[in-house]
């Protein structure tokens, strides 16, 4: 098997080219869920979502997010009624129409004590996607923002509603003290071929990942099967606010930044050709370096990553 820890559209897009190259029933993939949030009564999964829309081929390709096609009726119905009563930030949170079914149907079945670990499979096989998905945590996992300043933010009120356009102080994932490893997680890794690390944020998509209890140690254990792709290309995140996460919490906002994060996880780092000269620093930092086209502007590039980053293990001199 092949694992990948995945965040959102990144991990959506490296997941996307390695079922491009190998065989999806030998993929599996170790989802974020800090993200997830409990929106007008329904329980959203950003990142789970974006994989398995991803994966099907459903996804908007200009937004990263939601669904082609999307229509947002009741969204706006729901603007409307905030406009018409005091309250204008009402459905700040776009749900597209299609999406939404897939929000009702994850709060009915974890309404009825189903776990998220299954729920997410049952969604898999609606949208036709092979590769195993799992949550990395079937307990609660939420990651808080603390800005500068002072005050608490849901990571979605961070990341959309205010755009993360604020400067962040410190971090924290609630619950990480005792949640559990879904069901095969640990296990996954302890047999995995290859474990990938997904060009996902490191702080707030693998960080909780890592986070839960046992995950960083199954990880540490795989060390010598485990290649991360840095999400860094040319000091800068390609989505998202890595960089300027990276830069407040005291991080290098570089792919050696990125190395120095993931040393004791990984023993190669896969970086992009802008930053080839940052290759020997990279291996200062311990870890050894493949540099490439990491950039997956098209399906193409997505599945010549996953080649090699797979093969930077699987054919890796020691
Ligand atoms: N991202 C936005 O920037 N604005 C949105 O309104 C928004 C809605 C949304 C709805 C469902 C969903 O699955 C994802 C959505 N996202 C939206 C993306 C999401 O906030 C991010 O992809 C992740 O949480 C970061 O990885």
């Amino acid at each position: 098997m092949i694992v990948t820890l995945a965040g959102g559209v990144g991990a959506a897009r490296m997941l996307s080219g390695l079922a491009a190259a190998f065989d999806p029933a030998h993929l599996a993939a170790i989802v974020n869920v800090a993200d997830d949030d409990r929106l007008h009564g329904l329980a959203i999964s950003p990142d789970l979502d974006t994989v398995t829309y991803t994966l099907a081929g459903a996804i908007d390709p200009d937004r990263g997010w939601g669904l082609r096609s999307e229509t947002w009726q009741a969204i706006e119905s729901l603007r409307a009624y905030g406009t018409a009563n005091g309250d204008p930030e009402l459905g700040w949170f776009s749900l597209g129409d299609q999406d939404l079914g897939t929000h009702l149907y994850r709060t009915t079945r974890l309404a009825a004590g189903v776990p998220l670990s299954t729920v997410t499979g049952e969604i898999a096989r609606r949208w036709g996607v092979g590769v195993r998905l799992i949550p990395v945590t079937d307990d609660r996992l939420a990651t808080v923002i603390e800005p500068v300043g002072g005050g608490e933010l849901t990571f979605q009120e961070y990341f959309v509603r205010s755009h993360h356009d604020i400067d962040v102080a410190a971090i924290r994932f609630v619950g990480a003290d005792t949640a559990r490893p879904a069901p095969g997680t640990v296990e996954l890794l302890a047999t995995a071929e290859v474990v990938v690390i997904a060009p996902s944020n490191p702080i707030v998509s693998i960080g909780p990942i890592l986070a839960v209890p046992g995950m960083r140690a199954a990880v540490e254990a795989a060390r010598d099967r485990t290649v991360a792709v840095s999400p860094i290309v040319g000091g800068r995140a390609l989505k998202g606010p890595a960089d300027r996460l990276l830069a407040s919490l005291g991080h290098e906002p570089s792919a050696v930044g990125v190395a120095r994060l993931y040393r004791d996880l990984a023993a190669v780092l896969v970086i992009d050709e802008v930053d080839a000269a940052l290759a020997p620093a990279v291996e200062a930092a311990g870890m050894q370096c493949v540099v490439t086209s990491t950039v997956m502007s098209t399906p193409e590039i997505a599945a010549a990553l996953a080649r090699t980053t797979v093969r930077s293990i699987t054919e890796r001199e020691r």
